[in-house]
């Protein structure tokens, strides 16, 4: 019998039945040994082992060959041997089974499946591993032993914005266990109940039947689910908080959870001392979980998360000191959103003293709200060992399904780093979401997955196979050439891709939840492509020097440039980041280009004065603080505002944010919110009717800034004159005029 070592030669191709091309287990197994044999499957199968086995694994089995007849003396059968270690079924392979957590080996041949299991959830992976084979009723002979990198591998739903829903999250428990996911944090930043106000209040009896259910379902599909506690904000560090603490657990607990997490992240004042969270956290873990046998490690996420901060204070050493050694610790990496490096891992656990426990701010979106991150994952360390993390967990977006693209890879990057393929997985995860039309829903993906220039300075890849030939078509336009017939034929077949798989996906019946969530980005993706569309018919109409075909597609294109402007202003009017932008790495910039330099062209040649501004926003917004750039003036009826940003804003001596009317405008005041800080260090200008700034007066009312204009401006501005460079928050900025 031939033998391939999965690892080496994971590609190539088999002569018999089924190839090697053909098996794909996600994640990836650790070794995986294919021989050419088949076992078809034409009746149920014989279980043994069935009275001691772990029961999911059994309901699993059950699940999987439903559909297949009774065995009867005419069919040929086969047997299903399934049991974990210690368990009389399995006690021949016993050497065989990895001796890791969540492990199992798993060996097909001769009519008999073995799934042996290192402890019950092993065993219920062996299943699901046993569900992947499957292939046109036939299971392929081979001889498996798998086990996790990560101990702890899933989601922490701990992003701001509106929480998944109990339907959306119930459905998230069975992908994770199909997917070897062992982990759910229940952490919303906007529920009430895990945070400030209510966070020593118990659940009132609706929503914990509700939680109730769902941990019921967590743990028929093997994941823990974890409920965490954000208390810090407004805690008292005495006795009646700790017990307040404690008795939430204790409800917690009797609702079924059997997993705690105590989170002190984005917090500010008293709650930040590491010594007294540390003590806090002994204390929890010495009293409720050291009494309380069933109940897993307990978990903490620190106020000082990331590397950067870590190294300005002796916070996470602290943390490494005191806390037991038992309680697990997050962290984001060398940023808030960053990839996973060697070298920030190897630090911060130098410093806990313990491997670490990653919370990773991806495919998170609550920093850039208007926008879908789809893209692959890439740029984590693949190097990383059980010594090195613990845990790997993703922070989602608010969209449950959509973010599914990217856990997938997650959960096949923390189960095996060393053979993770990003485009691959990629690839399979969109497949897997939405079979029949999977080549529409990656065309939107790949233009859907950078979260843009800001204040966290991390990029991602995105529109990468055009965008070679879009640099290339935008030059030649601004250099008033003509573009090649390749790059015109890319660009074109791209843009009429995008319009097609748009109708597609709004189209589509496979996928239900995920059409409903992406559904407006996705008719401001068919706008794009139009508008693209319609953008190289002027190129071409200007180079065959048709007037009247270009001034057609030229007022085409301002038509749908309206559109797209009407559909972000109207939808996803969240007060961080309103509205719905889609490809702005290079699709948007190639249009807005090609749309100005070949309207430019066409000024010049014949005479005219066409509007060439491409992106339709009444205002300017003009600032000197680098975080700010970019950031979008949203108008909303009689307010003209810079939404405002979650992160501190470090706000230089002598910076400004101005705003640049696109006509004079009757100003009544103006509302400025920057927390703590006062008038006097500030200076609030306007820009009068006959050209000349002029500084008026800031008064504060009710803890926020205000100054009184009421005239007629072209624009405003607010100046740092303490001197000094300033942290402040931006919680409101807001210009009301008359209509
Ligand atoms: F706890 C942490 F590990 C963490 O990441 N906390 C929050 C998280 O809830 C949020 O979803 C994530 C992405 O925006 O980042 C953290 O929130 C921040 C981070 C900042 F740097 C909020 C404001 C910030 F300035």
């Amino acid at each position: 019998m031939k033998y391939f070592n999965y690892l080496l030669f994971g590609a190539m191709l088999f002569s018999g039945s089924i190839t090697a091309g053909e098996i794909s287990v996600y994640p990836q197994p650790r070794s995986m040994q294919i021989s050419q044999g088949t076992v078809s499957i034409t009746s149920q199968p014989r279980i043994i082992g069935q009275e001691e086995a772990s029961p999911i694994a059994l309901a699993s089995i059950e699940a999987l060959f439903k559909d297949k007849p009774e065995a009867t003396a005419g069919t040929s059968r086969f047997s299903i041997i399934i049991g974990e270690r210690g368990d009389k079924s399995v006690k021949k392979y016993t050497r065989n089974i990895p001796q890791k957590a969540d492990g199992y080996y798993l060996k097909i041949s001769d009519n008999t499946v073995i799934i042996a299991g290192n402890d019950e959830r092993g065993t219920y992976y062996g299943v699901k591993t046993l569900g992947q084979l499957i292939e046109n009723g036939q299971l392929p002979e081979v001889e498996i032993t798998d086990y996790p990198v990560a101990a702890y591998r899933g989601v922490v739903e701990g992003f701001y914005g509106t929480p998944w829903s109990m339907k959306a999250r119930a459905e998230q428990m069975s992908f994770y266990g199909d997917y070897k996911m062992n982990t759910y944090i229940y952490a919303p930043k906007d529920d009430p109940y895990h945070r400030s106000p209510n966070w020593r209040d118990p659940y009132p009896a609706e929503k914990a039947a509700e939680l109730k259910a769902l941990v019921e379902t967590a743990n028929a599909n093997g994941v823990d689910f974890v409920w965490a506690i954000h208390p810090g904000q407004d805690i008292r560090w005495n006795d009646e908080d700790r017990d307040f603490l404690i008795h939430k657990f204790e409800q917690l607990y009797d609702l079924g959870v059997r997993s705690f997490a105590v989170f002190f992240d984005d917090i500010t004042g008293e709650g930040t001392d590491p010594v007294r969270q540390a003590n806090l956290l002994n204390y929890i873990d010495d009293n409720f979980n050291k009494s309380k046998p069933d109940l897993k490690p307990l978990l903490m996420c620190p106020t000082v998360y990331t590397g950067s901060w870590g190294k300005q204070n002796d916070y996470l050493k602290t943390m490494g000191d005191m806390l037991n050694p038992d309680i697990n610790i997050m962290y984001t990496g060398e940023e808030v959103i960053v990839s996973i490096t060697r070298e920030s891992v190897d630090w911060v656990n130098s410093q806990i003293k313990r491997p670490v426990y990653i919370w990773w701010n991806f495919p998170v979106t609550d920093y850039v709200r208007n926008r879908l991150l789809m893209g692959p994952v890439y740029g984590n360390d693949t190097t990383f060992t059980s010594a090195d993390i613990t845990g790997f967990l993703s922070n989602p977006m608010e969209h449950a399904e959509a973010s599914k693209i990217a856990i997938y890879s997650i959960a096949d990057y923390s189960w095996n780093p060393a053979t993770f393929n990003g485009e691959k997985s990629w690839k399979d995860a969109i497949a897997m979401l939405m079979p029949k039309d999977a080549d529409a829903l990656e065309c939107f993906a790949r233009n859907n997955s950078d979260p843009g220039d800001g204040w966290f300075n991390w990029r991602r890849e995105e529109s990468k196979e055009i965008a070679p030939y879009a640099a290339r078509f935008a030059e030649a336009v601004k250099k008033g050439e003509k573009p090649s017939d390749e790059d015109y034929a890319r660009m074109k077949c791209e843009f009429e891709k995008i319009v097609s798989s748009s109708d597609r996906l709004l189209a589509n019946d496979e996928n239900e939840a995920l059409v409903k969530e992406i559904g407006t980005w996705v008719r401001q993706f068919k706008l794009q492509g139009e508008t693209g569309r319609e953008v190289l018919a002027m190129v071409k109409a200007y180079n065959k020097a048709d007037s009247a075909m270009f001034m057609a597609k030229y007022k085409h294109v301002r038509a749908l440039q309206q559109q797209s402007f009407v559909l972000d202003q109207t939808n996803n009017q969240n007060e961080y980041h309103p509205g719905i932008l889609v490809g702005t790495r290079v699709l948007q910039p190639f249009i807005n280009e090609v749309f100005s330099g070949i309207t430019k062209s066409y000024n010049a040649k014949y005479g005219t004065t066409l509007e060439i501004m491409s992106e339709y926003s009444p205002h300017k917004f003009d600032t000197t603080i680098e975080q700010l750039k970019g950031a979008p003036v949203r108008v909303k009826g009689e307010n003209i505002q810079i939404p405002p940003q979650l992160e501190v804003i470090r706000w230089g001596a002598g910076c400004y944010v101005q705003i640049d009317l696109a006509e004079p405008l009757e100003a009544v005041n103006v509302q400025i919110n920057l927390e703590k800080t006062t008038p006097e260090i500030w200076k609030f200008e306007v820009l009068a009717g006959n050209g000349e700034w002029m500084s008026l007066p800031l008064t504060t009312e009710n803890g926020e800034m205000t100054a009184k204009i009421d005239r007629e401006i072209k624009g405003a501005r607010l100046t740092n004159i303490s001197g000094r460079d300033l942290e402040v928050f931006l919680r409101k900025w807001n210009l009301v005029v008359k209509k």
